[in-house]
């Protein structure tokens, strides 16, 4: 083997790849001193890959899922329109607040003929336990606060007070509703209250 041109050898012991240092007669030294990495050497280079690679996966997953999860909640509807008319009433009736929503918003519309000194309108918010007190406090306001004491701290929400072709919208942070608690909403322009009522709740849909 000595006789070799270039005097250099691969041998392979034990798994691990050495050669004949051509220089120095008669001394082994790894291969991979020369020109192939060995697997001991080459395991830094892989570990970084690997983190490297993992940390771009895991990135890429943050991006996916944020994306995911801010498509579901546009597809949630975050929003309703409330029609309102002459008649007392609200359509619809009942309102399901999506939990996956940040905030809500209600649009309240009136379409009636009569006048706004006899047939105005306001959406207002609260629990219902709260409803007789919040009636009572809106009732007293009067119309130049929008039948609505700001005052009182049971009020979770509301519109302005409006007249037939106006609208009001009011937006509030969902995290203000709680599961599981029966929410109403009322109108609480003169003598409405007993009538015009619907019912709101905090649910789990996306819908
Ligand atoms: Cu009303």
């Amino acid at each position: 083997m000595e006789c070799c041109a270039f005097r250099a050898y691969i041998l392979a012991l034990n798994g691990e790849v050495l050669r004949a240092n051509p220089i120095k007669k008669g001394t082994m030294q790894p291969l991979s001193l020369y020109y192939l990495p060995s697997h001991t050497h080459r395991q830094p280079q892989r570990s970084t890959f690997k983190q490297t690679f993992s940390s771009l996966a895991a990135r890429v997953c943050a991006v996916f899922l944020s994306l995911l999860f801010a498509c579901v909640a546009q597809a949630a509807d975050c929003a309703i329109t409330l029609q309102t008319d002459d008649a007392l009433r609200f359509v619809p009736s009942h309102i399901v607040v999506p939990s996956l929503c940040k905030n809500f918003t209600v649009t309240l519309t009136h379409t009636g003929h009569l006048p706004p000194l006899a047939m105005s309108h306001n959406w207002v918010l609260t629990k219902k336990s709260d409803l007789d007190g919040v009636a009572r406090t809106g009732m007293a306001a009067g119309a130049g606060a929008h039948h609505v004491d700001q005052t009182d701290k049971r009020v979770i929400a509301h519109t302005k007070l409006i007249g037939t072709g106006e609208t009001s919208r009011v937006s509030f942070a969902v995290t203000t509703l709680t599961k599981g608690e029966t929410y109403v909403f009322l109108c609480t322009f003169a003598g409405h209250s007993p009538i015009m009522r619907g019912t709101l709740v905090l649910a789990d849909v996306s819908h």
